[in-house]
């Protein structure tokens, strides 16, 4: 089992550099500290001291040079370079997002409102893309759920759906003549998944907000379905009684599913899901290729969410 179960945090969860942040704080009387202060401010984050949390695993983190130069965000282009170089133009502040649809508190939130009365915890996270690549990363945030249930969802409410920023003047992959998929990139989850708790929205990665291209500030990670589920740079999230659309599965529903729950055993039809690569383990020739675990390895938390559902048919 790569996930544990611990009911609580031990101590030696927590990371030698935590740790003394921790202490630094409370010597310095602001013990407490999340990164409020930082966002709040707009000035560059300070280290977050946050908690890891039980359900991270155990591998070694993905270098963070290569995870914060190795990414998909088609808003600043289709290579995985494009977004390192053109994300600097995002403004992730002031920012706000709208819960709306069916609750009893929708509302307007400053990231501010939103982060103000959340404990930010770190859980490493395995994040496997589609492509068939993966890796591991420190993310900073809390759970999706302390969001929604502030919003009261009504009886009727069924499904969650999220819309990524438009902003053509600072996104340059939403202007011109080529535009890979229709804005907003839209994703979406059942309430259920959605109210799991090891559905995330992250605001950092390895100890620091999070950069432009992860998403800033605001991006979920859902780490049991494909990478393309955990959207970045959330404007809007919306409880409804319907299955929402989503961005790939409107683009090619053949090949990308609603559900999109990592399964070796259901093969894009394009390539097989057997496998993937670890990024920083080598490419090319000599790439070394692990076998990719159902759900994501995070099977003994999720797998009960899809009891009696054919996943074969509901990829
Ligand atoms: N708005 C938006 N969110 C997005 C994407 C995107 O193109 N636009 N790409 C997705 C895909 S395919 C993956 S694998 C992950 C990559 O996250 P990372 O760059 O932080 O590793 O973001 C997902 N979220
Ligand atoms: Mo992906």
């Amino acid at each position: 089992m790569l996930i544990r179960n611990a009911p609580d945090v031990p101590r030696s969860e927590i990371t030698p550099k935590s740790v003394y942040l921790q202490r630094r704080q409370i010597l310095a009387g602001i013990a407490g500290l999340t990164g409020l202060a930082a966002f709040g401010s707009g000035l560059a984050a300070a280290p977050v001291a946050a908690k890891r949390s039980a359900f991270s695993t155990d591998e070694t983190p993905t270098r963070k040079a290569d995870a914060t130069s190795y990414n998909n965000f088609y808003e600043f282009g289709t290579d995985k370079a494009d977004p390192a170089a053109n994300a600097g133009s995002l403004k992730p502040a002031p920012w706000s997002v709208k819960i709306d649809g069916l609750v009893a508190k929708p509302a307007t939130l400053t990231l501010e409102d939103i982060l103000k009365p959340v404990t930010l915890e770190e859980r490493v996270y395995r994040l496997r893309c589609v492509e068939g690549w993966s890796m591991v990363i420190p993310w900073l945030g809390f759970p999706l759920a302390d969001l929604i249930k502030r919003a009261e969802p009504l009886g009727s409410a069924k499904y969650v759906a999220f819309e990524t920023l438009v902003r053509p003047e600072e996104m340059p992959g939403q202007r011109g003549l080529f535009q890979p998929l229709s804005w907003p990139y839209r994703e979406g989850l059942r309430l259920d998944e959605a109210l799991h708790p090891l559905t995330l929205l992250a605001t950092g990665m390895y100890g620091e907000t999070l950069p432009n291209q992860n998403g800033a500030p605001l991006r979920l990670v859902v780490p049991w379905k494909y990478g393309f589920k955990s959207i970045k740079s959330i404007v809007r999230i919306s409880l409804l009684e319907t299955q929402p659309p989503t961005t790939w599965q409107a683009l090619a529903s053949d090949e990308y599913g609603f559900y999109s729950n990592v399964n070796p055993e259901v093969d894009h039809p394009r390539w097989s899901q057997a496998t993937e690569r670890r990024i920083g383990e080598g490419s090319g020739l000599f790439a070394k290729r692990r076998p990719t675990l159902m759900f994501n390895g995070y099977g003994d938390q999720v797998a009960q969410l899809y009891a009696g559902l054919d996943l074969r048919a509901n990829y």
